[in-house]
């Protein structure tokens, strides 16, 4: 059976380009393959997160996932500073990858350029190498990300790669599964950036959790294109991301939706996609107070988790240790 991991950081509520771009594959992914699903909290410490925040946000984000559809009897759920064999790996790696290979990542390319490279925390530049770790050590076949993950994607390939030549064959060379529609949500105020929890516009992100008046606001004030056609198409960022979203919330495909739209305006669009989207959302966020009423159910859920996967990182860190040459501990 393929194995699959992917990884969400507690760093905020999650959003629509999280749920298009990534938890809905998981969802489905479960029920096909064998797979792993991270809250990724030591990836949150890279920039600057309150404790007693960072600790809600932990068990809300296990609420939500819970709640768009993750079963944990399908599902490996668990959060990552739960299984320190994590860190273990990173650390191995970390004397494979190279500084070069690093600061070439986009990601913390752009963090530098914002913030002045001095003040950027090293867990910041090393990253993508606990990323690496994360997916390596559960040998895992297929990583499902949306497209802002592909450079980190590509960076844990050579990683594992290279590990292999230099020790034998020991992990599994991952495949990103990067979807066809939907891989990068945009921000709807601005749709030159993706939609992220950390957006400098709060109103071109859509939460899981916003109330219907949220929403019907956030879609009408929503940034659009010239011209008045509805269509998916290159020079329609923003259109397609409207177009994309209505897909996503009705289950209709694009083309049947850029045909519903034939001779209708933008504000008609709008009013669809702020309609579906309300009516998406709904049963999640029922499903999603229901759950957290009960965080000890959550707990639970996360322990069983956690012991499963530690069980796989283990078995692959005595393989590590074994052809890095560490001496047995008696
Ligand atoms: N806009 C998006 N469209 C499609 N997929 C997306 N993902 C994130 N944004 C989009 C995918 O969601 C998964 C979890 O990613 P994350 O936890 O890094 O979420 P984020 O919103 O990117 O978080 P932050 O805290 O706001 O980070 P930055 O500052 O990096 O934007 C991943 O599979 C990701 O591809």
């Amino acid at each position: 059976m393929t194995r699959v991991l992917s990884g969400i950081q507690p760093t905020g509520e999650v959003h629509l380009g999280n749920y298009i771009g990534a938890l809905q594959h998981w969802v489905t992914d479960q029920y096909e393959h064998e797979s792993y699903y991270c809250i990724v909290d030591l990836h949150a410490i890279t920039t600057p997160q309150e404790p007693e925040r960072l600790r809600a946000a932990t068990l809300d984000l296990a609420a939500t996932l819970l709640a768009v559809g993750l079963e944990p009897d399908r599902c490996t759920l668990f959060v990552q500073s739960h299984v320190p064999e994590h860190t273990e790996l990173a650390w191995i790696l970390n004397c494979v990858a190279t500084f070069g290979e690093l600061r070439r990542m986009t990601q913390f390319k752009d963090k530098a350029a914002k913030q002045r490279e001095a003040g950027v925390s090293v867990g910041y530049f090393d990253y993508p190498v606990l990323q690496a770790a994360d997916i390596l050590i559960y040998q895992a076949d297929r990583v499902p990300v949306g497209e802002d993950q592909r450079q980190h994607l590509e960076l844990t390939r050579n990683i594992a790669q290279r590990f292999n030549a230099r020790f034998g064959d020991t992990f599994i060379v991952p495949e990103p599964a990067i979807p066809k529609v939907g891989a990068k949500i945009l921000d709807l105020q601005n749709p030159l950036a993706k939609m992220s929890k950390s957006a400098d516009s709060p109103q071109g992100t859509i939460k899981l959790t916003d109330s219907r008046d949220v929403v019907a606001k956030k879609i009408k004030v929503a940034v659009t294109d010239s011209g008045r056609e509805i269509l998916a198409s290159p020079d329609k960022p923003a259109i397609t991301n409207l177009l994309t979203i209505l897909s996503v919330a009705t289950g209709k495909s694009l083309s049947d939706l850029e045909d519903s739209f034939r001779d209708r305006g933008y504000a008609d669009l709008k009013r669809e996609v702020a309609e579906g989207l309300i009516a998406f959302l709904e049963p999640i966020q029922e499903r999603y107070a229901e759950l957290l009423g009960d965080p000890a159910e959550i707990g639970r859920q996360l322990e069983i988790g956690a012991t499963k996967a530690q069980k796989v990182a283990q078995a692959t860190m005595a393989g590590v240790y074994d052809r890095v040459g560490f001496l047995p501990r008696k």
